[in-house]
Formats: C-alpha cells, structure tokens, sequence
C-alpha cells in the first residue's frame, strides 16, 4: 500500500469559517477592550455554562491554569491521590501547589483512575483526589464522592478531555468539588489555548475569580494572593465562534469512530475504547490498545510502521507520569503497585480523528493495521 501524500496527524483544530471571526474581531477592535474580563468573555462563560449544563463556570487562559487555581481554591495540600496514566499537567499542577502526587492505578476498563484502590492509599496527609476522565469516559464519579465523603477530601475532575460528555443528562463537570477542562487547539472545542473550571458553589466562584485575576477586587483592594489566569477577548471571540461548530464536528468524530469499530471489529489483540451505558460521548480521541501477545506485533512497532506511511499517531499516554525523573524516586511510583497502569502505557495508541478526516482515510488506515499484522503491508 502508498503511504499518504500528505502527513495524517493525530488532530487536526476545528477552524470556523474566517468571515466569521472577523466579525468578533471587528466587535473587539470597536471596543478597544482586549483582556480583563470584557463582553467577549463574559458571553462566552454564559454560552458555555449553558451548554456544558453547569451552574457556575469561569474561563482560564489555558487549562493547566485551570486546575492550578482549582487546587488553590479548594485550599489543597500536603498529598493528593492522582493517576500515572494522564498528560504532563495533571501531576505537574499538584507540584506546583506544592503538593506531592500520590499515584494510584487505574482500571482496566476505563483506563482512570481505580476508585477500588483509592482507599487503601489515604494517609493522614491527604487531603484530595485529582481524577481525570481520561479520552472523555467519565470515571465513576459516584464511588470516588463516597470514598472522599467518607474520609473528607475534596475531588478535583481533570475534565480537560470530557468537553460535552454527559452521564444522564447532567453535565460532567457538575461532579467532585471541581473540575477543569482544557480548550487547548488540540482539543475537541478550543479557544486556540484556554480553559474553564466548573462547579455547583456560588462562593467558589468568587473565589475563583479573585484567584484568576491577582485576587483583585477593585482598584484599591487585593484579597487574595492570586495569579493571571485570565482569558483574552481573542481567545473568546474564537470560543463564541467555535461554539457554533462543535456539535457539527462531533457528529462527523462519531461517523468516523463509527468507521473505526466497524472495521477494526474482530481484530485479534485490539481493544476498542470502552461505551458506557448513559453517558453521552464527545468522540474526542480514538484510543485503542494493541496486545503484543495477540495481535503479534507491539504497539511501539505499529506506531512506527504507520508512521513510514505518513500516519502519526500517538502513544498518549506513554510514558507514565510515574515514570518522570521528577516523580520516580516516589513510593507510589514503584511499578509493582501500578502493573495496570504499566500495562496500558504501553498498549495504547490513538489514531487520527478529527472532522475533516476522511472516511476512506480512516478505512486506509485500518486496512494498513491489518496488513501489518499480516506482516505484508
Ligand atoms: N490535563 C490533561 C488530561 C490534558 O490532556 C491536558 C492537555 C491538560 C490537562 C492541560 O491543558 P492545557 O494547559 O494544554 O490547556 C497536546 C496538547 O498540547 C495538550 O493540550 C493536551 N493535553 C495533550 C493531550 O495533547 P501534545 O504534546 O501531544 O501536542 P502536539 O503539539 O504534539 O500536537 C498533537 C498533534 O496535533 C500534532 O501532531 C498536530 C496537531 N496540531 C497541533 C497543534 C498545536 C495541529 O494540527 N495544529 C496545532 O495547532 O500535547
């Protein structure tokens, strides 16, 4: 088979028609108001509090801020019990709160966090759970609120892949004390770079917001030590344009997910992303796992091969945050107490998806994953 012509990457950002956002950027340029909470941003946070069905919500620059300020907000320290198997940022926010990561493993099914195994890791020190609904699947928010009820630890949700899931109907980030997403170019719905925290508390809110913005109240008065968290007017206006859009771009993700199940059924030693009954999927990534032992060649292997035909995908999330220089000397990095984890970090590999994918480039794509295991592409 031909490689691609053109390099296939993991993602590809949703662009909205360019007329569009000149529009916004026309409003702005008339405002003269470019940051510091202006009218883009201020609808922006109502559209999406609205459509992400969650009563209180403010926007960030980006979404390593986000859980940054959540973590401060809630007051966390000491030790936070978190999941190797997420990006750079989850345990990255914790250490810069000053907080030391406890990582715990996670499930085979779902690939978050382990809620089973939560328990068995709180020390005196903890004071919270950071889980991360990881590729979007919720993880199972009802067993982590019983066991943080139960010992009194706050729960941060690390939502940045879960932008729309629902579970029943009730948004993802109306669970735990908190949660963050990410509107990262990469990501489902962006704002080139931003992100949002979420929850059901109307002092937080205050809170929060003070802590985005140097802890600001007004020109003479500072009552908190906060941080520049803040989105631009930019940032908003693509967020408003893009929010036009997101639905249409789901629904072509769930065509071509669709694609990808259909014909990567049966395939010996692939195991296809979980459906959970009553959650409303975003369709985000298209992670699969590939066992060496079954399908005959490694996922490191497979990852290479696609590659020589102008595929990239990519091994998120490989390898373990665990496995960092700046947290392996830790205990609960040992491998021996996370062999899950382990395991799936060096099975997974999401392949392309996004929008303007086609469908016969996701079937290529496919047929070349069954030629390599054929060994005859
Ligand atoms: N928590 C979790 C669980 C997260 O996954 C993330 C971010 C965060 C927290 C933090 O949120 P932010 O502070 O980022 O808002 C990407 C993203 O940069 C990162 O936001 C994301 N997670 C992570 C999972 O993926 P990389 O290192 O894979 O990005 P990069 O630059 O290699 O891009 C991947 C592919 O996307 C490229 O091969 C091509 C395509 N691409 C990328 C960009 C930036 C484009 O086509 N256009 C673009 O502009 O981290």
């Amino acid at each position: 088979m031909k490689p691609f012509k053109e390099p296939v990457y993991v993602t590809r950002p949703m662009l909205p028609p360019l007329e569009e956002l000149d529009t916004k950027l026309k409003d702005i340029w008339s405002a003269k108001w470019l940051t510091n909470c202006g009218q883009q941003h201020i609808m922006l946070e109502n559209r999406l509090s609205a459509y992400l069905k969650v009563p209180y919500l403010s926007l960030f620059n980006n979404g390593t801020t986000a859980l940054m300020v959540a973590c401060q907000a809630l007051r966390l320290s000491g030790d936070v019990i978190t999941t190797p198997f997420t990006f750079a940022a989850t345990p990255h926010i914790l250490a810069w709160n000053n907080i030391k990561p406890i990582f715990c493993d996670i499930d085979p099914v779902t690939m978050n966090i382990d809620a089973n195994k939560i328990e068995q890791m709180i020390t005196p020190q903890t004071t919270g759970i950071l889980a991360v609904h990881v590729f979007g699947t919720p993880c199972d928010v009802e067993k982590i609120q019983r066991v943080a009820d139960y010992y009194g630890l706050k729960v941060i949700y690390d939502a940045a892949h879960a932008f729309g899931v629902e579970i029943g109907n009730r948004g993802i980030g109306t669970y735990g004390d908190i949660s963050a997403m990410s509107f990262h170019a990469t990501k489902l719905y962006h704002t080139v770079e931003g992100g949002a925290v979420m929850h059901n508390s109307e002092p937080l809110k205050q809170r929060i917001d003070f802590l985005k913005n140097f802890g600001i109240k007004d020109e003479e008065t500072v009552v908190m030590p906060g941080i520049n968290g803040k989105m631009n007017e930019l940032q908003a206006a693509m967020g408003l344009v893009n929010l036009n859009y997101v639905d249409a771009e789901m629904e072509k993700r769930r065509i071509l997910s669709d694609v990808y199940r259909e014909e990567l059924a049966g395939l010996a030693g692939i195991t296809l992303p979980v459906v959970l009954p009553d959650v409303k999927a975003n369709y985000q990534y298209f992670v699969i796992r590939i066992s060496e032992k079954q399908f005959g060649f490694s996922r490191n292997y497979v990852y290479s091969k696609l590659k020589e035909y102008n595929v990239y995908t990519r091994k998120y999330f490989y390898p373990l945050c665990s496995n960092y220089t700046c947290y392996r000397q830790l205990e609960s990095s040992r491998t021996e107490n996370l062999p899950v984890a382990a395991q799936i970090g060096e099975e997974c590999l999401a392949l392309p998806l996004y929008g303007e994918l086609s469908e016969l480039s996701v079937r290529k794509i496919c047929e070349l994953l069954k030629l390599i295991q054929k060994g005859s592409e």
